[in-house]
This record gives C-alpha cells, sequence and structure tokens, in this order.
C-alpha cells in the first residue's frame, strides 16, 4: 500500500497547472531501458561513444544500430500506467504539460496534448548537410542512411554538447516557473540544462514531488520524494486526490 500525504492531496486540489517533468524511468515499465542506475544501458555501454555527434561522424554505422535497435523496442511497448495516469490529469486539472527528456513518444501514445521534447524524438531525422527532414521509413546502405544530397542523415535527437530545440526548451521553462505543482517522475535529473528546469520550477512558485525507484541527487531539495515504481505511484496519486474530491 502505497502512503500518499494528505498535505499533498490538499495542495493539489488548489493547483491550476500541472508540469510532468519525465525521464527514462518512466518508461521503464514499458520495457524501454534506462540510460544511468541499475539495468542502465550505460553500465555496458559508453555515452561518449554513441550520444555525441563526433561519435557519430566515427562510426555512424554502429550509432544506426543502436537507434534502429531502441526504434524496435520502443515500436515493440506500450504506455505504462504511469504515462495512463499523466494523461488522466489532463480531466481534472486546467492546465497540464509535460516536459520530457524521452524521445520515444510515449506520452503522446498515452493521450498527453501539452507535450514539450527537450531531447528530440526518435521518429524524425534529418540530414546533417542540407537540414532536409526525413520521418517516413528510410532507406540503409552498407547500415547507412544518405540524404539526396549525399550528406549523413542522423536522428532528430539531442547528443552531448549541442543545444536544445530552443522553442521546446523555452515553452517547457515557462511552463515550469508557472507550475503549482511540478513532478519529477523517473529522472536522474543529472543532465543539464534539462534537471535545471526543477531549479526553475522551485524558483517560481511549484511544489516538487519525485516519484523515482531510489532516491537522486534532488531528493533532498524536493518537497515530496516518492520510492517506488512511477507506474504504481502517480496512479495511487490520482486515486487519491479524485477520491478527496468526490468526498
Ligand atoms: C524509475 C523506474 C521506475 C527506473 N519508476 N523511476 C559538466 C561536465 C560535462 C558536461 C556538462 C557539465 N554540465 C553540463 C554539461 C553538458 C551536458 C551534461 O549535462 N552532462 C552531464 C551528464 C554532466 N549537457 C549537454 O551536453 C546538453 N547540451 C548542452 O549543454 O548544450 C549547451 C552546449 C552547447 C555546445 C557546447 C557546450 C554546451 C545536451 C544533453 C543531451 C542529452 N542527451 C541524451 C541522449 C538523447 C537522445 C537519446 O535518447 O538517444 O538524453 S543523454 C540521456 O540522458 C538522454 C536522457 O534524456 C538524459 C537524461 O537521462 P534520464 O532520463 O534522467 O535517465 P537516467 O537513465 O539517467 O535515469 C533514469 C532514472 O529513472 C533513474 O534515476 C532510475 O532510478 C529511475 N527509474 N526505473 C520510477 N520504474
Ligand atoms: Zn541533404
Amino acid at each position: 500500500m502505497i502512503k500518499i500525504d494528505q498535505s499533498l492531496v490538499d495542495k493539489l486540489k488548489g493547483a491550476h497547472s500541472i508540469v510532468f517533468f519525465t525521464g527514462a524511468g518512466i518508461s521503464a515499465e514499458s520495457g524501454i531501458p534506462t540510460f544511468r542506475g541499475e539495468n542502465g544501458v550505460w553500465n555496458k555501454l559508453k555515452p561518449e561513444e554513441l550520444a555525441n555527434f563526433d561519435a557519430f561522424l566515427r562510426n555512424p554505422k554502429m550509432v544506426w544500430e543502436w537507434y534502429n535497435h531502441r526504434k524496435k523496442v520502443i515500436h515493440e511497448s506500450q504506455p505504462n500506467a504511469a504515462h495512463h495516469s499523466i494523461a488522466e490529469f489532463q480531466n481534472h486539472f486546467e492546465e497540464v504539460t509535460v516536459v520530457t527528456q524521452n524521445i520515444d513518444n510515449l506520452h503522446r501514445r498515452a493521450g498527453s496534448r501539452r507535450i514539450f521534447e527537450l531531447h528530440g524524438n526518435i521518429e524524425r531525422n534529418y540530414c546533417v548537410n542540407c537540414k532536409t527532414y526525413y520521418n517516413e521509413e528510410l532507406e540503409f546502405k552498407d547500415g547507412i542512411p544518405k540524404c539526396k544530397c549525399g550528406g549523413l542523415i542522423r536522428p532528430d535527437v539531442v547528443w552531448f554538447g549541442e543545444y536544445l530545440p530552443e522553442y521546446e526548451f523555452d515553452e517547457g521553462e515557462k511552463a515550469s516557473i508557472n507550475a503549482d505543482i511540478f513532478f519529477i517522475v523517473g529522472t536522474s535529473a543529472v543532465v543539464y540544462p534539462a534537471a535545471g528546469l526543477i531549479q526553475s520550477a522551485k524558483r517560481g512558485r511549484a511544489v516538487l514531488v519525485e516519484v523515482n525507484l531510489t532516491r537522486t541527487e534532488i531528493s533532498s531539495f524536493v518537497d515530496y520524494s516518492f520510492t517506488g515504481r512511477a507506474g504504481e505511484i502517480m496512479p495511487a496519486i490520482l486515486e487519491k486526490y479524485k477520491l478527496s474530491v468526490v468526498n
């Protein structure tokens, strides 16, 4: 039985604007591996060999193998109870925003409508030379997709050392600053500037609520810290809120 503090439910009752800041951990129960922590892919693979542009130029075939593998896993997965309950918050609050570091589309597939994707989306690709977008199935020759201009095509995701998409970050930041309640779900909160939104929300007026399998670097900074699976805790928070509204 998960204990949800009544004081959090009371704060939710007075809230208009809710932000969910999410990371890889929210999709773990859908079968998509996280990056860090127990079972994180970066226990085996080095991020600097896969998630930066120089690595891609050095070995585009290897980087594409990784993304094609992940795309397959994502296509075979379904949104879980955490994604679904976040989408259901839209039925109870005026403004619900998802600011996600994930590239997997599971929030959209669960029905969330206002989503800002800070690290891109695995379904989009573009040519590094002429910037033409390729959102359909790519053609691979010797393991590498090429543009009609001859340039390399890459996934439209944000690697280390790259800027985040300006519009998505600015809108995510505005929502964070204006949030009444700011949920931080399934992220180690170590990658910047995304993790800086937690401070932005705190500098605004938000109550910070962390949901994570383990304690993290921000656990002592937040107002409520729930340790456990997002797929169990998020529905429990929503259910307790719904019950308290009818009573
Ligand atoms: C559960 C659960 C369950 C499990 N329920 N919870 C200092 C030194 C060196 C560099 C830097 C520095 N300070 C800042 C930087 C720059 C760098 C950075 O932040 N590095 C740090 C790691 C040190 N940042 C950047 O480079 C960014 N760009 C930038 O700064 O631009 C400015 C600039 C431009 C030019 C020159 C210099 C600067 C870009 C960062 C891009 C990150 N990209 C990736 C890959 C995206 C594409 C892809 O997916 O392939 O984004 S890396 C990876 O980390 C991915 C994630 O979105 C991101 C965050 O990870 P996340 O989501 O938190 O996942 P995990 O695995 O870390 O955590 C999962 C959590 O879930 C865990 O806590 C579990 O416990 C939990 N969990 N199961 C609940 N069931
Ligand atoms: Zn091109």
